[in-house]
C-alpha cells in the first residue's frame, strides 16, 4: 500500500480527463489550494512553538478580531495562489473587497472564493479549525473583474473543498462528481486519497447546533430540537446526541464521516443578519460537498445552493447533513410558515409575528 495510493495531483488529473468541461490549468489551481493548506497546517501544528497564536490587533470586514493564524492563513492563500496565471481574482472572508491578481502576473478565467482559517476561537486551544474554498469562473473580463463577477449560485461552482486541520490534516475535495477524502502524509508531503466516494448516512441520531441561541430561534428549529431532547419516550422514539465544536469545517467533517445534522438557522439576535454564517465562504462550498455526498443544505426554506449571493460577505441561515433530517426541518418550517404546525412549550415561541418572515 505504500506506492499505491494515489495522490491528491494524480486525481485531479485524471478528474480533468474525465471531464474536459475542467478546462486548461484546473488541476494546477487546485494544486496551489493544497499548498496553500499544507503551509496553514504546519503554521497551525506548530502553534506557540511558531509565535503563530493569540489576537493579530486588527478587525476584518465584519468587525471580528482577526486571530493571528487568520491573517497569515489568509495570505498563505494569497501567495499560493497568485501567481500562477489560472486566477482572474480572489475574495476571502478576511478582505473587504475583492483582489485582483496583481498587476505583472498572468491572469486566468477561475475565481477563488476562500475562508482562510474557519473556526478561529478553537486556535488558542488546540482544537480542530480549518479552511474552505470555492472556485467559480469568471463570466465578465478577466482584465477587469468585478465584485459581481463573484456573485454567483453555489450551483455554478466547479469546485469546493475544504482542509481539516485536526489530529491528522485532511483535504476533502468535490470536482462535481462525489467527494472525495485525501490524508496528508507529513513524511513525503503529499495529500494521499484515504476516503474514496463519501456519502453521508441518510438518517441520524446526532445533531449539532449552539443552544445558547435557544431563546431567539424560530418555532420549527426549536420544535426539531425540542424532540430531540426528548430522545425515546418523545416523537422521534430514539435518543440523541449533541455535538458543538464551533467550527462548521469539524462540524461537517464529522457529519460526512458518520452522519448527522448541523444547524446555524436564521435567529432574532441580530435583525441585521439573517443568518451567523457566510453564504460564500461557507455555506455555498459546504453545501456543495454535502448534496455530492447524498445529504441535503437549506436555508429552512431555501436550497442553499440556488442562492445567488446579493453582497460578498452576505450571510445566510444555513442547515445541512443527512438528508431525512434536514428534510424535516424543511417540513417544520413549512409547517410555520402555512400556520399548520403544532403549539409549542414555550409561550415566546407560540407567538407567531415575532419570527414571521422569509429567509
Ligand atoms: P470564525 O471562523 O469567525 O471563528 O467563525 C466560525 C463559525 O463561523 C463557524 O465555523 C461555526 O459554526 C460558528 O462560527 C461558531 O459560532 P459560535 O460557537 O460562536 O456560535
Amino acid at each position: 500500500m505504500l506506492f499505491g495510493r494515489t495522490n491528491v495531483n494524480k486525481f485531479l488529473v485524471e478528474e480533468q480527463r474525465r471531464n474536459p468541461a475542467l478546462a486548461g490549468d484546473f488541476s494546477m489551481l487546485v494544486s496551489d489550494i493544497v499548498r496553500s493548506c499544507k503551509a496553514i497546517s504546519h503554521g497551525v501544528s506548530r502553534g506557540a512553538l511558531a509565535g503563530v497564536l493569540g489576537d493579530a490587533g486588527s478587525d476584518n470586514v465584519q468587525g471580528e478580531a482577526q486571530k493571528k493564524l487568520d491573517v497569515l492563513a489568509n495570505d498563505a492563500f494569497l501567495h499560493h495562489c497568485e501567481w500562477g496565471g489560472h486566477l482572474a481574482a480572489m475574495a476571502s472572508e478576511e478582505m473587504d473587497d475583492i483582489y485582483p491578481i496583481p498587476a505583472g502576473n498572468p491572469r486566468g478565467d477561475y475565481l477563488l472564493v476562500f475562508d482562510p482559517l474557519d473556526g478561529s476561537s478553537n486556535i488558542d486551544v488546540n482544537l480542530s479549525v480549518g479552511s474552505i474554498f470555492s472556485i467559480l469562473r469568471c463570466p465578465g473580463d478577466i482584465a477587469k473583474p468585478t465584485v459581481e463577477d463573484f456573485l454567483q449560485p453555489g450551483t455554478q461552482q466547479v469546485a469546493a473543498g475544504y482542509a481539516i486541520y485536526g489530529p491528522a490534516t485532511m483535504l476533502v475535495l468535490t470536482v462535481g462528481n462525489g467527494v472525495h477524502g485525501f490524508t496528508l502524509d507529513d513524511e513525503i508531503g503529499e495529500f494521499l486519497l484515504t476516503h474514496p466516494d463519501l456519502k453521508i448516512a441518510p438518517e441520524t441520531k446526532e445533531f449539532a447546533i449552539n443552544t445558547s441561541n435557544e431563546r431567539f430561534w424560530e418555532p420549527p428549529v426549536r420544535r426539531y430540537v425540542e424532540e430531540c431532547l426528548a430522545g425515546k419516550t418523545g416523537e422521534r422514539g430514539k435518543d440523541f446526541n449533541m455535538r458543538w465544536i464551533a467550527s462548521m469545517v469539524a462540524e461537517v467533517h464529522r457529519i460526512l464521516m458518520r452522519g448527522g445534522v448541523f444547524m446555524y438557522p436564521r435567529d432574532s439576535k441580530d435583525p441585521s443578519k439573517p443568518g451567523r454564517l457566510r453564504l460564500m465562504y461557507e455555506a455555498s462550498p459546504m453545501a456543495m460537498i454535502i448534496e455530492q455526498a447524498g445529504g441535503r443544505a437549506s436555508t429552512g426554506r431555501t436550497d442553499l445552493l440556488k442562492i445567488k449571493p446579493d453582497a460578498l460577505h452576505q450571510r445566510v441561515p444555513v442547515i445541512l447533513g443527512s438528508r431525512s433530517e434536514v428534510e424535516r426541518l424543511i417540513r417544520y418550517h413549512d409547517e410555520y410558515d402555512r400556520g399548520e404546525d403544532k403549539p409549542f412549550t414555550s409561550p415566546l415561541f407560540a407567538e407567531r409575528s415575532l419570527f414571521a418572515g422569509g429567509d
